[in-house]
């Protein structure tokens, strides 16, 4: 199996962190994203929205989109599990992977691509709808420190793929300067503990 990725990409980030949480071994092909190598026919063909990741499979078949590909990977191999068990422990780890995916990563990928110029050949940035991006981060990270105060983890007390999906975003968020502080002490707990995990090295 290979995957298609960029080491310093946060979504790419994430499938590594949940692989090496499942032990799985893949073959990592790596892109230069800014070069526009994810931009060629031939990646197209796997990807015709031209992002990383891609999991391609030894009959050919391609899957994109981290969360599907993650979640191939929790029904090939379901331990352990990352999206939950019970009915209930799935719809909530859903709820918190989605409220990572759009309320943190997402405003902090805009606002790279919008206040660093990165992808300038392939978008017109927009300044102030990136700095825009950065104050959603941080209006983020207030509601989840609250949270944090009383939970261990995104989702509970279990660690998954919502955590996951927060360190990606909040280890890359350091590019442009979107960092905890005093006003996060519960966040900075758990940052402290799921980076100390070994798959957060990936
Ligand atoms: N929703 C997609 C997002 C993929 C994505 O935006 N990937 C970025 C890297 S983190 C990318 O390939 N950017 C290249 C570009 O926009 O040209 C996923 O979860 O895989």
């Amino acid at each position: 199996m290979k995957v298609y990725e960029t080491k310093t990409a946060p979504n790419a980030r994430r499938l590594r962190i949940f692989l090496a949480e499942k032990n799985i071994d893949v073959d990592y092909i790596q892109l230069e994203l800014q070069k526009g190598d994810n931009l060629t026919e031939e990646f197209r063909a796997k990807n015709p929205f031209a992002k990383i990741p891609v999991l391609e499979l030894e009959d050919g078949t391609v899957i994109s989109e981290s969360v599907a590909i993650c979640r191939y990977f929790e029904e090939i191999q379901p331990e352990p599990a990352l999206f939950g068990t019970s009915a209930l422990e799935r719809a909530n780890i859903e709820m918190w992977q989605r409220r990572a995916e759009f309320g943190l990563l997402m405003p902090t990928g805009m606002a790279f691509q919008h206040c660093s110029g990165y992808f300038k050949d392939r978008m017109t940035p927009n300044q102030t709808w990136g700095e825009d991006c950065v104050k959603s981060a941080y209006g983020y990270l207030k509601l989840i420190n609250q949270h944090l105060s009383s939970n261990t983890y995104l989702a509970g007390e279990s660690f998954s793929v919502a955590d996951i999906t927060m360190l990606s975003a909040l280890d890359f968020g350091r590019v442009i300067d979107i960092r905890l502080n005093e006003k996060h002490p519960h966040v900075q707990r758990w940052y402290d503990l799921v980076s100390q995990r070994p798959s957060a090295k990936a």
